[in-house]
């Protein structure tokens, strides 16, 4: 299948009485294949019959994150494990990480929108697909492989690094198409002209680009550098990974595939609708997921929504790039980092101090890189510099294998690092966009 012209092109109030089914089948499915679930709906008051279409949507609780790391690893299942086809995971903000299944009918599903996703971007069956998401446990490159398959594109699984390699496959096979993060694809620039390679000439027509934040100015650079169409991808692992919404050419805003994720935009201090057109929390409902279905999911990204036709036919309603979050949660290379993973690893070692602070920059045509300062104890500057550099080097290890990227430490003396009167300055984010 290319795209899904009846779901993305339909009239809202047909739209509508659709979504109204589907909630209600879904909140009967969960309520009866998942414990925890009912003992939310329970709490809350609501029975599954309560539910009589897609309005009555606010009586139903909100899931969070720490939801699904309390119930770490399958609590929130509505499927035992024998039942799913395959497993992803995300970084949590401490501890356990966010785990989500898929059945095979998630997989379905999963590769439906991620084909839709494409062919909103401009993708034709046939062309070819160079995929530089990582594969593996990070939902980006196997989610965009299973639409690429799905579409009938040609795919180049090349998964992200080994960027040499990554330039000499799209110079030789001449791909169209590129799926990647945004920083990944400027990078590429950089080591492309090392190649003695023009980006202006490079085959790559379509950019999809997701999985971190970027802001228009980025757009244009990359779109001036490579000479191609960049287009913006959004999803998060614990709804299905990429694939909940997608710019098409006009790059209006991210279109929501609303028939299987409903879109609600809330306030986050009041926890009502924002009106149309305000920011606020986008919150979402899977109405058709099996695996792992869940209720009004807090994504903690702020963007504003609008149900405004697109010039393109689609009738999704769109939101807007991806604004920030609501938490302290930073993305670095593709890797989503929480300040409060860094602080567990800090009040395991001795001698450290819960001061912190992270400084994310990204040089010109360069990878993000992250510097961690720490304060430590006066004493430990008055032992030898060979020593301070092995505490600094075991820092970085120890963070290391919880965030599974490559840190820089700094140790510094205590009182160095600027005190706050109201929440404390943890995240220094000195990059452009
Ligand atoms: O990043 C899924 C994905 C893969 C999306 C490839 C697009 C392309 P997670 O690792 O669970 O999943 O991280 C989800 O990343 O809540 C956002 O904060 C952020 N994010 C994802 N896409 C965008 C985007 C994948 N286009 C978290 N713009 C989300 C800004 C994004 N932030």
């Amino acid at each position: 299948m290319i795209w899904n012209e009846k779901m993305e092109c339909m009239e809202a109030d047909q739209m509508n009485q659709i979504q109204s089914a589907r909630l209600k089948e879904t909140v009967s499915y969960i309520y009866k294949s998942c414990p925890l679930y009912k003992k939310k709906l329970d709490a809350q008051g609501v029975a599954p019959g309560d539910i009589r279409g897609i309005e009555d949507i606010s009586r139903l609780p909100f899931t969070s994150k720490d939801d699904l790391r309390d119930s770490y690893p399958f609590g929130l299942f509505s499927q035992p494990p024998k039942e799913i086809a395959e497993i992803h995971v995300s970084s949590g903000t401490t501890g356990n990480p966010t785990v989500v299944g898929y059945t095979k009918d998630d997989i379905r599903l999963w590769s439906e929108v991620m084909a839709r996703a494409f062919a909103c971007a401009g993708a034709m069956p046939k062309d070819m697909i160079q995929i530089a998401y990582g594969y593996g446990l990070f939902t980006g490159g196997l989610g965009a492989h299973y639409g690429a398959l799905e579409m009938g594109l040609t795919i180049i699984p090349a998964s992200s690094g080994q960027t040499k390699r990554q330039l000499k496959i799209m110079h030789d096979f001449k791909p169209r198409i590129l799926a990647c993060t945004p920083s990944y694809c400027l990078y590429m620039a950089e080591e492309a002209r090392e190649m003695g390679l023009d980006p202006k000439k490079s085959s790559w027509e379509i950019g999809v680009f997701g999985a971190e934040p970027w802001s228009e100015p980025m757009r244009k650079e990359i779109e001036a550098t490579w000479n191609i169409l960049a287009t913006d991808i959004y999803g998060l692992s614990e709804i299905i990974g990429p694939g909940v919404a997608q710019e098409c050419t006009f790059k209006k805003g991210l279109h929501i595939f609303w028939d299987v994720f409903y879109p609600e935009v809330i306030n986050q201090r009041t926890l009502k609708h924002a009106k149309d057109g305000e920011t606020g929390e986008l919150v979402i409902t899977t109405l058709t997921k099996r695996g792992i279905p869940l209720l009004r999911y807090r994504t903690r990204d702020i963007v504003s929504i609008s149900y405004e036709r697109c010039r393109c036919g689609r009738s999704t309603p769109r939101i807007s790039k991806i604004q920030g979050r609501t938490d302290d949660m930073i993305i670095v290379r593709g890797i989503n980092v929480f300040p409060s993973q860094i602080e567990h690893v800090l009040l395991g070692i001795e001698g450290t101090k819960p001061h912190y602070q992270l400084v994310v920059d990204r040089k010109a045509g360069k990878l993000d890189e992250l510097e961690v300062l720490v304060e430590v104890e006066q004493k430990i500057f008055s032992d030898e510099i060979k020593q301070l550099r092995m505490l600094e080097e075991k820092i970085a290890r120890e963070i290391e294998s919880v965030l599974g990227i490559f840190v820089k430490v700094k140790l510094v003396e205590p009182k160095t690092i600027e005190r706050s009167e109201g929440k404390a300055k943890r995240v220094v984010d000195k990059r452009a966009g």
